[in-house]
């Protein structure tokens, strides 16, 4: 029974079908399966099955966006059972993540955001456009240990550094890891503003916070 229901999990994410996605988490509470076990046995697999077809070209953007939205519509119905029964996910690591000032692209960072939370990071996504200020203040108060910038612009990929200047400057950058992405931000970029990661995935997102954290 648990095998079927954890595999339609998978399947509902890779079809991008957030209603059945939903319905499957609640037939799984329903039954008495573990919010815990749906995420990481079912639902994950999908969304990491997603992101490797993607990867390798064999989907594309809209089924990466439906496919994060599917996901996030499970994740809704079982957040609040796994709250209530106190279930603590294994908590990687706090990551604030956001697209930096002057850029409004979104799909990348939120589906970074999607990945880390579906293995087990807590993150604070600020959205887009988010003042330089704003992610001191929340890595201060959420004491973070990574800060995630996304750029989509080469206008606003100088604004990366703004950040990690700012962060120095706070006196945060010794416990503050930082990583970088967005099509124009290349390796050799992070390396020049001094951000400790970069990828230019989310699936390869997962890997480098994991690294940050020294898992
Ligand atoms: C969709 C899109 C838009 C949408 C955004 C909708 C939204 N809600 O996000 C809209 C229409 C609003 C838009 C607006 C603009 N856009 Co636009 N847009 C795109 C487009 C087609 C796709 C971006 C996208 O979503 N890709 C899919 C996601 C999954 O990929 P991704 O964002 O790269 O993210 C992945 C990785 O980069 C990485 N990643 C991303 N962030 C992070 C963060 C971290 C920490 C890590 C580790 C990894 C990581 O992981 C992600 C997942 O795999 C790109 C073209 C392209 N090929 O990139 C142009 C593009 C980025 N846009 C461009 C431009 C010019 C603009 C506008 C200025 C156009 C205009 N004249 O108004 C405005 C800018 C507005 C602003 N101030 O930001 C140019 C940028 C050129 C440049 N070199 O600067 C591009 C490259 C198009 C082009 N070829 O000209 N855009």
């Amino acid at each position: 029974m648990s095998e079927e229901i954890f595999k339609a999990m998978a399947q509902s994410v890779m079809d991008g079908d957030a209603d059945q996605s939903a319905e499957l988490a609640r037939q799984a509470l329903a039954a008495g399966i573990a919010p815990l076990d749906a995420i990481n046995q079912g639902f994950v697999l999908g969304v990491n099955e997603v992101g490797r077809q993607y990867g390798a070209g064999d989907m594309f953007l809209p089924d990466l966006v439906m496919a994060g939205e599917a996901m996030k519509s499970a994740v809704a119905v079982l957040e609040p059972e796994m709250q209530r029964s106190g279930t603590q996910r294994k908590m990687l690591g706090k990551v604030v993540l956001g697209t930096v000032k002057g850029d409004i692209h979104e799909i990348g960072k939120t589906l970074v955001g999607t990945m880390l939370t579906a293995n087990g990071f807590q993150v604070f996504d600020l959205g887009t456009d988010v003042p330089t200020p704003k992610f001191v203040e929340k890595a201060r108060e959420t004491n973070a240990d990574i800060v995630g910038l996304s750029a989509l612009l080469t206008t606003t990929m100088t604004v990366q550094r703004d950040v990690i200047e700012s962060l120095k400057e706070a006196g945060l950058k010794d416990k503050v890891k930082v990583m970088v992405g967005g099509a124009p931000v290349t390796r050799g970029w992070a390396a020049e503003i001094g951000a400790e990661g970069y990828s230019e995935d989310a699936i390869g997102a997962v890997a480098v916070a994991k690294k940050l954290m020294g898992l």
